[in-house]
């Protein structure tokens, strides 16, 4: 038999060594699926439980490889459920190529079954590229160019093939007009900084004393540059979510997340600069950077588009961040008085003091911070972690101590629940022979995580090392948005709405044959992980933990104070247990042995 375009499509898929696909099966794909069948399965269909999680796959194996990933769904719905996911691509910055059939071309324009205008669909979030491919010599090109737009622009691109164009036989573009041939691979360059900019950057930098770094995803693969500029300059270091992991927490001078979710000593290190440089970053709350006017600003980003934003910065440079480091170093100036630097170091040791004492607060039953504290301390220096959206994305970001060459993500512009598990999945496939570890409410499990724990169970033996640990705050509340209404709009919790129907969450992993521990006491927190961490099969840990313990960080504002205490006044059903946790946390990191 001749190839087809389906055919063609995984050979040229296998050509740009793509080696998973995530994906779920319709009709509209019918004829990519019997190719699938003779070319034996290469590159691996992924099957996940629902077309979103695909597009959170292919987001995870992306952002813990750096390669593009690949999801791919039939027609109409298949297409649309992809779509949260694929904006959380976008958002994040992500190279994701989604595939998805359409009907045959004679029924389009018919209002056939399942026809979906998917050009309009995808018109906003594949906008740097989406096209339908209509005649086989068309596929070349246009795969070609939905991987390299995804990787050139770290952005999602879509292909739509028709039902019946996928099963045409393959005819190469030829030489002749109107002809677009292509070819395979791209040798990306590596951007160097402009040579003035560089010299007025070093200009900036040299003449303020109080110098505060902000590395965020963009910094990644200039971890030594970084720590050589921060060294130079006696500045500390903050990272946004997605930059966890560009830098050691176990650096003195490292102040850790930044935001909402952030750190004390981020918080007073930019409120108190004269200098900032932000590096690889697009961090959006201009609120927890300097006043305007306070701080002399220099940006390095390897996109053009997103530089000079969210602060008035004075020099912008275009360029790859360990490059432009390196062009900039020589220029730097070793800053003789440390007073500022030890200062950030001093608030650094104390803030770690706070939250192991912040974790120890007696909860009912665990308080959610000894789950991430007990972790922190036995992370594997190779682990992989992921955090869903809601109140673990908070302990995440202030209770993990990344180190070694640990890595780490969550879905930190879209912020959209349920990445937890399928990220950690995604995370498998890139890396299997690493320990992942995935942070989940239990909305976000019954939202699709209990599916996915399906998936697992499917794949789980392929993976060299078995680990992918699922801790699950079990605490019946959709915690993160209950605390947001208490502190933003002075809204007692609305049960009907925040409550959440009892799962036992290990019992279902028992059922699909993995691990499930229950954890209902803070003794048993350390012991489970140490369980977990050991055993041979992907667990669940399934933790009770206080829906009372608040997320609110460090320096949240008197407003927000005053408003979740307005909140409890009105009635909040939880009053009791919220007040007792919350003045037992804060009085952590005010008495003496707290922060400061
Ligand atoms: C798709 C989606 N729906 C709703 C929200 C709003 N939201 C953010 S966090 C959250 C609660 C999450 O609850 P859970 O998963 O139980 O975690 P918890 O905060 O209780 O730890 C909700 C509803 C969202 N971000 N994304």
């Amino acid at each position: 038999m001749a190839p087809t375009v389906a055919d063609y499509l995984l050979e040229r898929l296998r050509s740009w060594d793509v080696q998973h696909v995530f994906a779920y099966a319709g009709d509209g794909i019918n004829g990519i699926l019997a190719a699938w069948g003779r070319a034996e399965n290469k590159p691996q269909f992924v099957q996940a439980r629902h077309e979103e999680m695909a597009a959170f796959e292919a987001v995870g194996y992306a952002k813990f490889t750096g390669r593009v990933g690949v999801c791919m769904a039939t027609s109409g719905p298949g297409a649309i459920h992809l779509l949260n996911g694929l904006y959380d691509a976008k958002l994040d910055h992500v190279p994701v190529v989604a595939i998805v059939g359409q009907t045959n071309r004679s029924a389009m324009g018919g209002s056939y079954q399942q026809e979906v205008d998917l050009l309009s669909l995808f018109k906003d979030v594949a906008s740097e590229y989406v096209q339908m491919v209509t005649v086989p010599e068309q596929l070349p090109n246009v795969l070609d160019r939905a991987i390299r737009t995804a990787m050139a622009e770290r952005a999602p691109t879509a292909l739509i093939i028709p039902s019946d164009v996928q099963e045409l036989e393959y005819s190469a573009p030829t030489h002749l007009f109107k002809m677009v041939p292509s070819s395979l691979g791209t040798s990306w360059p590596v951007v160097s900084p402009d040579d003035r900019a560089i010299i007025e950057a070093a200009g900036v930098l040299n003449a303020g004393s109080k110098v505060a770094i902000l590395a965020g995803q963009g910094a990644r693969g200039a971890r030594r540059e970084l720590e050589e500029v921060a060294e130079l300059l006696g500045a500390g270091v903050a990272k946004p979510l997605l930059g966890k992991d560009v830098l050691s927490d176990e650096l003195p001078y490292v102040t850790g997340s930044i935001g909402l979710l952030g750190t004390r000593p981020s918080y007073e290190m930019m409120m108190g600069c004269d200098t900032l440089l932000t590096v690889g970053s697009s961090f959006p709350y201009t609120q927890f950077l300097p006043e305007f006017g306070q701080a002399r600003a220099v940006q390095i980003d390897i996109d053009g588009k997103f530089i000079g934003m969210r602060y008035p910065y004075e020099v912008n440079i275009v360029g790859d961040s360990a490059t432009t480091l390196r062009a900039l170093i020589p220029h730097l100036k070793h800053k003789e008085d440390r007073s500022w630097r030890e200062a950030i170091e001093a608030g650094v040791v104390g803030w770690w003091r706070s939250m192991d004492a912040e974790a120890e607060v007696a909860a009912d039953p665990v308080n959610p911070m000894l789950v991430f504290r007990e972790l922190s301390a036995r992370l594997p220096t190779d682990a992989i972690i992921t955090a869903d959206s809601g109140s673990s994305a908070n302990w995440y970001a202030r209770q993990l101590r990344f180190r070694g060459d640990m890595r780490g993500s969550l879905s930190g512009n879209l912020a959209t629940m349920g990445p937890g598990v399928p990220y950690g999945i995604g995370a498998k496939f890139a890396h299997p022979d690493r320990p992942v570890i995935v942070f989940a409410g239990d909305g976000a499990m019954q939202m699709n995580g209990l599916a996915e724990l399906i998936t697992i169970k499917h794949y789980w033996e392929q993976w060299t090392d078995p680990r992918l640990i699922v801790a699950v705050l079990h605490n019946n509340d959709l915690n993160q948005v209950t605390w947001e209404m208490r502190a933003m709009e002075g809204a007692p919790k609305f049960t009907e709405s925040q409550r959440l129907p009892d799962v036992s969450y290990e019992g279902f992993a028992r059922s699909l044959g993995l691990g499930g521990i229950a954890v209902s006491e803070p003794g048993q927190v350390g012991a489970a992980w140490d369980q977990a961490l050991a055993a041979g099969r992907p667990t669940v840990l399934d933790v009770r933990t206080d829906p009372d313990v608040p997320p609110i960080p460090p320096h949240a504002t008197f407003e927000q104070a005053k408003n979740a205490a307005m909140a409890l006044l009105k009635g909040d059903p939880d009053r009791w247990g919220v007040l007792k946790e919350g003045l037992m946390t804060k009085a952590r990191e005010i008495l003496p042995g707290g922060d400061r």
